[in-house]
């Protein structure tokens, strides 16, 4: 007799966790492609490597529907869109949020159309944007222009915006602080993630201290966010007028959630701090190859974050800590192909030809 253990479908982080979806409207139709339900991934080698005592659990976004964290938001956005009848939905992006509308909304039935940073956005993204069907415009010039332009076009009433300047965005994408504490059975006593436009941190806390309200959690994490050296405004306390960073996907030189993130650094006793580009490349490298997991530049800086605060004694012994790598390394493997020059081998197809290769005897 064999003993199967039943497994039941996942239904998207909107119907999941409903009762604290307090915005959706009875009987709405979800627009969903079962975002959510991401692993949460023990990491002993790289809590090892950033001096070791604690336990670290990697929150991997990247299996997504569209590969990253946005999917948890895009799932409220385009229900959202679809309730108030909008004939457009757009966006600003630095990639990630393109790909997900993009998705979304051709599942939806909408027009879609994306603003992105000419020359900016990381090849597998634009990718998605192509193939889900968005109508893409390129600028010459960055997220922060292209933001403004959306808030002036999302003006109109047939026309809703689905960056996370609309709250119903950090609504959905505080499921994956409810996931992580369902996992562990307790909140973290640190969490560390990138901040871009800071809408995920801004999510995260949100969904920690709603959790702690309920009696879910009894002890709310200490928000650790990092942001690229060369695109840090809220580290440095002014906007950056020409971000620069490897990790495009936070290349954003002024935040809209800039509050919320402040916020949650202050109220949870957390930091916002910067790592260089080489820091970031070093964990990128690292994440890779000591777990097995890939993860694009921009969700490596909360890791480099990690190993700096770690090696300097912050993270006391015994410390439950999560970092969620919020995209899928494939998404740019531009970036991949560049760290890594040394190309493979080439050789007859025959046994010798091999082990001469690999000098094997
Ligand atoms: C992989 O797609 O802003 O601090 O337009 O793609 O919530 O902005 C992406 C941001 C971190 C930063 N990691 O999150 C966009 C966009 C990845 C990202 C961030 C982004 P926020």
């Amino acid at each position: 007799m064999m003993h199967h253990q039943t497994l039941s479908a996942w239904p998207g982080v909107l119907e999941f966790y409903r009762p604290y979806m307090t915005w959706l409207p009875e009987g709405a139709s979800i627009v969903t492609l079962q975002e959510g339900n991401t692993p949460l991934i023990p990491a002993p080698r790289l809590a090892e490597l950033a001096g070791g005592g604690f336990e670290l659990f990697l929150k991997y976004e990247g299996v997504n529907p569209t590969a990253s964290f946005k999917d948890r938001g895009m799932t409220a956005a385009m229900t959202q869109a679809v309730i108030r009848k909008a004939k457009l939905v757009i966006c600003a992006s630095t990639g990630n949020t393109s790909a997900s509308a993009a998705a979304y909304a051709g599942r939806a039935g909408l027009r879609c159309v994306v603003l992105l940073p000419h020359g900016k956005i990381a090849l597998g993204k634009l990718a998605q944007a192509r193939m889900y069907g968005a109508e893409i415009i390129a600028l010459r010039g960055n997220f922060d222009d292209a933001l403004r332009l959306v808030r002036e076009l999302g003006a109109r009433p047939d026309v809703e915006v689905v960056n996370s300047i609309n709250p119903v965005r950090i609504e959905g994408q505080k499921s994956a602080a409810f996931e992580i504490c369902d996992v562990l059975g307790r909140a973290p006593d640190f969490h560390f993630l990138p901040v871009g436009n800071a809408g995920n941190i801004t999510a995260y806390w949100k969904g920690f201290n709603e959790y702690h309200k309920h009696g879910r959690i009894s002890i709310l994490p200490k928000m650790c966010g990092f942001q690229a050296a060369g695109s840090a405004p809220i580290v440095t306390g002014k906007p950056v007028t020409d971000p620069q960073t490897v990790a495009t996907a936070i290349r954003i030189g002024n935040p809209a959630s800039w509050q919320g993130a402040s916020a949650a650094v202050a109220e949870s006793g957390g930091v916002i701090e910067s790592v260089t580009d080489a820091e970031i490349l070093a964990a990128y490298a690292q994440t890779a190859r000591l777990e097995g997991l890939f993860a694009e530049p921009a969700s490596t800086a909360p890791v480099a974050g990690l190993l700096r605060m770690g090696r300097q004694g912050l993270i006391p012994k015994g410390s439950v800590v999560t970092l969620t790598l919020t995209g899928h390394g494939l998404k740019d493997p531009d970036t991949a192909m560049d760290q890594n020059k040394i190309d493979a081998v080439v050789v007859e197809p025959h046994l010798d030809a091999v082990m001469e290769s690999l000098a094997f005897s």
